[in-house]
């Protein structure tokens, strides 16, 4: 019964000193721990900025992998507000009852192939094609193209064996090349021909520009949404009595997902760097070092959430930030809150029970924290109702 339990590392340096520091090549990051810290650092922009080299605000940092800068992500206020309201409207079209069905129809298709096969790996067979397939739902393409991005594998910056793995980000950047000039060439009403024609500051974006959204779209919303749905596979699969509750109380399903959104917490942390010598948690952070928000962290803060260590589906109270906060918050949330919802829902309604046979943890190593953060691998059965 403990497979499915995800503990918590910061704990005692959270209350004991509320920040730690972490090296990440040669380039040391001051991880903040509370949640009333972490909000704090989000809102001061002017003071720990985002917008610094393209990909030093990731942790570990991807300075050495790619040159574009991802956007909205590393860009600072005030044009970061107005990348924000030309990509929003956009990232706001899970609301729509079209979409939602036809997510329900990936969703519940797939739900019924695993509960046919003896024997299914969640992580590759069921959480990359599910992440996959609903993401030419997102970005408006045919839904072939899934076929392509599931072949790459879970990660598209990492590999098995390297944290950073530059080879393979060329294989990202080239599709998204080929597929901007291909919109370029032939616009349709997919996200890289919307974008390619959206106004920005009274000029067209440039295709560098594109492909820094699609990027990130790519990028930010893969292992995220891949870890989250294994973690409430292997949650469902030891708590069958809150797959029946889910059943019982649909009206529920909204919290529950919150709930094990904040449990899980997906991106453990997001660094920015520090403009100007300054002190967090009586701790001297200098110009141009970096910080990090560790919102894994915060979503265990034991001055915020009662029992931070147990999932409590029904949680009254859950001010998390397993999103971000302030201008940076996630903006594939609408579309990550669809799935999750979605996928409770239709295992509460095909899904009798799940039964893990073994897996393999996936534990990111931050020196003095070692985080489980989801699964390598995690074979188990579907039976159905
Ligand atoms: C930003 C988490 C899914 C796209 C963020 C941030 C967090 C986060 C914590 C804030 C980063 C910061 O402040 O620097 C998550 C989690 C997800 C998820 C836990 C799944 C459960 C997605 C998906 C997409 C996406 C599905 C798109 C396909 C983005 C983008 C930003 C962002 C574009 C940057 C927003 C901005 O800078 O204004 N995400 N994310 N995310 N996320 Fe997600
Ligand atoms: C970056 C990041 C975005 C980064 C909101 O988070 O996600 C990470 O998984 C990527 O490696 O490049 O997109």
């Amino acid at each position: 019964m403990n497979r499915s339990e995800f503990p918590d590392p910061f704990e005692q340096a959270r209350q004991t000193d509320g920040v730690s520091t972490i090296d990440d090549q040669n380039d040391p990051v001051t991880m903040v721990l509370g949640l009333k810290n972490v909000r704090k650092c989000a809102h001061q922009w002017q003071k720990f900025q985002s917008g610094a080299e393209a990909g030093r605000i990731v942790v570990p940092s991807e300075v050495n992998i790619r040159d574009t800068r991802q956007i909205p992500f590393e860009v600072d206020p005030p044009d970061h507000g107005d990348y924000r309201a030309v990509v929003e409207p956009w990232f706001k079209r899970p609301l729509e009852p079209a979409y939602q069905a036809q997510l329900s129809d990936i969703i519940g298709s797939l739900i019924d192939d695993v509960i046919q096969q003896d024997r299914v790996e969640v992580v590759e067979e069921f959480a990359l094609c599910l992440q996959s397939r609903a993401l030419t739902l997102l970005l408006n393409t045919p839904f072939a193209e899934s076929d392509t991005w599931i072949s790459w594998g879970t990660h598209v910056f990492r590999s098995e064996d390297s944290a950073l793995d530059a080879s393979k980000a060329n294989i990202l950047y080239d599709y998204i090349d080929q597929q901007i000039e291909r919109a370029a060439a032939n616009p349709t009403d997919d996200l890289y021909s919307v974008l390619l024609n959206s106004d920005f500051q009274g000029r067209k974006l440039t295709k560098e520009e594109v492909k820094g959204v699609m990027i990130l779209t790519f990028a930010g919303g893969r292992d995220t949404v891949i870890n989250a749905v294994t973690n409430t596979i292997a949650y469902f699969a030891e708590h069958p009595e809150s797959l029946r509750y889910i059943q019982q109380h649909p009206e529920n399903t909204g919290k529950a997902v919150e709930e094990l959104v904040r449990y899980f917490s997906p991106l453990t942390h997001m660094g920015r760097v520090v403009t100007e010598d300054s002190q967090v948690c009586q701790h001297a952070a200098k110009a141009d070092s970096r910080i990090s928000l560790c919102w894994a962290s915060a979503n265990r803060d034991e001055t915020v959430f009662d029992s931070p260590n147990e999932v409590k589906l029904d949680r009254k109270v859950n001010p998390h930030v397993a999103f971000g906060f302030s201008h940076h918050n996630c903006l594939g949330a609408t579309h990550a809150r669809q799935i999750l919802q979605i996928l409770l829902t239709q295992l509460a309604a095909k899904v009798a029970r799940i039964d893990i046979h073994d897996c393999q943890e996936n534990i990111e190593d931050w020196q003095q924290f070692q985080r489980k953060v989801g699964f390598h691998s995690l074979n188990v059965t579907f039976t159905g109702n």
